[in-house]
């Protein structure tokens, strides 16, 4: 990996105002732009060699279950398959695995991350606990073997220790594999703390579970505790995933989880509602008007069979948005926008569903409006925002996260700045980067990380012990 240059330009380059030639991003040590200026001269700057785009904040990932795709695709068993056979299947590939291990796997997935664009990931990480539910020495072990992973690799990290205490809505008991997610308030608390700030790359957030693991008390408690250690940060939760998982809070509460959320929580800005897939028409309206971002991982809700987002309801009440890729069957940014795109066309039946709502053609030089770019920097704003961290725009004040396209890839041959980001976005042509800078310094060149191969290598064996051990 290279150090953060002072300066770098860019032919062509996706500002929030739209696309600009010849811009000179001023950087200070950090990797922060501190200055931007436009058509200026290459000369005597590093020079970008493509156009250059915001990086994509991930903003919601289990990092050790990517060493499960591919394992939960195969039918004959008994009963239907669901999310709730997954998650049983989830639940005793969770019991094997070593804090070694889970390093190994986030190192893994992050380089993967970083090849395919995504420069930042917010890490729902509930995995607290050896496989016995003790305790490790340290609380944060776990938390702290992703964030090694995310040095290893480069990557900006906001990690969320997750605070899961229950087995259903009300308090039930938890299953014997989930005594590895549960901590007490002041524990959970400790984690944050010990990783929260801890280098300009990588912070620490909270996260709630979910309204089934956390009892309401809890939360409130946990709240308060953290406010005190981070007032600002982003707490996330996932909520409304699966149609019966609403049906239980109805039977709690009387109240659907977003409902309740909204009525019993303040929710705002901070907040990041993972799927919210099961919303009404009125609860769609009011979560927006929180200024929630919601939390969408279409590969992962349509792996598991959760359901299809209200969309065009959630951007017409100008609700923010951003991408996850949760389970990380899929790694590729652009994957998920097509699938948030594609699910709607195919039940509307209709094309360019998200391009009627989302931010106008002033921002992005058309008409026509580019999709592809408006859903490009749509997500990359709300999953700043998840994150917690100044990434997602290339703007003064915020930091160099950064795509370069090749623009000699076949898929983008010809493409000036209107259908740039379409031809990017909506062809299946492999990555098509040149670069990927992560604060200013480059972490991926011509699709070569520096560490896959050690990092690759680590990978395969870890993988090879727990196929064994299947
Ligand atoms: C999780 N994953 O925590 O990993 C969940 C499943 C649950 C997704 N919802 C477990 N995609 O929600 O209880
Ligand atoms: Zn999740």
């Amino acid at each position: 990996m290279t150090g953060a240059p002072a300066s770098l330009w860019c032919p062509l380059c996706l500002l929030p105002s739209g696309w600009a030639e010849s811009v000179l991003l001023h950087l200070d040590d950090s990797g922060t732009i501190r200055r931007i200026e436009t058509g200026v001269p290459a000369a005597g700057h590093t020079q970008l060699p493509g156009p250059v785009i915001p990086g994509m904040p991930n903003l919601h990932s289990h990092a050790f279950q990517r060493a499960m795709a591919g394992l939960t695709e195969r039918g004959g068993g008994t009963g239907r398959s669901d999310f709730w056979s997954w998650r049983q299947t989830m639940y005793s590939f969770v019991g094997r695995l070593s804090p070694e291990q889970v390093e190994a796997i986030a190192a893994q997935l992050y380089v993967e991350m970083l090849k395919a664009g995504y420069t930042g990931v917010a890490e729902f990480h509930y995995l607290h606990n050896p496989p016995d539910g003790g305790r490790y020495s340290d609380v944060a072990e776990l938390a702290r073997r992703v964030a090694a992973g995310a040095d290893a690799a480069g990557i900006r990290l906001t990690v969320l220790p997750v605070l899961y205490r229950e087995g259903g809505f009300g308090g039930a008991p938890l299953a014997s594999a989930q005594q590895r997610f549960r901590l007490e308030i002041d524990e959970w608390a400790a984690v944050i703390a010990a990783l929260a700030g801890a280098s300009p790359t990588q912070t620490a957030g909270a996260a709630l579970h979910s309204l089934r693991a956390v009892l309401p008390a809890d939360m409130a408690d946990a709240l308060a505790a953290y406010d005190a250690l981070c007032p600002e940060g982003p707490v996330h939760i996932h909520i409304a995933e699966q149609e019966r998982e609403v049906a239980e809070c109805l039977a709690w509460s009387g109240l659907r989880p977003v409902e309740w959320l909204l009525d019993g929580v303040p929710v705002d800005g901070r907040w990041t509602l993972v799927h919210a897939t099961h919303m009404t028409a009125e609860e769609t309206r009011s979560a927006a008007a929180s200024y929630a971002v919601a939390g969408l991982c279409p590969t992962t809700e349509a792996n598991l069979g959760d359901g299809v987002f209200a969309l065009p309801e959630w951007l017409a009440a100008k609700g923010a948005f951003g991408i996850g890729s949760d389970s990380n069957v899929s790694l590729d940014p652009r994957e998920e926008l097509r699938w948030l795109e594609y699910a709607q066309r195919l039940v509307l039946k209709r094309r360019l569903v998200a391009a009627e709502a989302l931010p106008g053609p002033a921002k992005f030089k058309a008409p026509p409006l580019s999709l592809g770019a408006s859903l490009w920097q749509g997500a990359a704003d709300g999953g700043a925002r998840a994150m917690g961290q100044p990434c997602g725009t290339l703007a003064e004040g915020r930091v160099a996260d950064l795509l370069v396209l090749d623009p000699d890839h076949p898929a983008l041959a010809a493409h000036g700045p209107e259908t740039l980001l379409d031809a990017w976005v909506f062809t299946n042509a492999g990555p098509a980067l040149r670069e990927v800078r992560v604060g200013g310094r480059r972490v991926v060149e011509n699709g070569r990380h520096p560490g896959e191969d050690t990092i690759g290598a680590r990978y395969r064996s870890v993988m090879t012990e727990l196929i064994q051990d299947l």
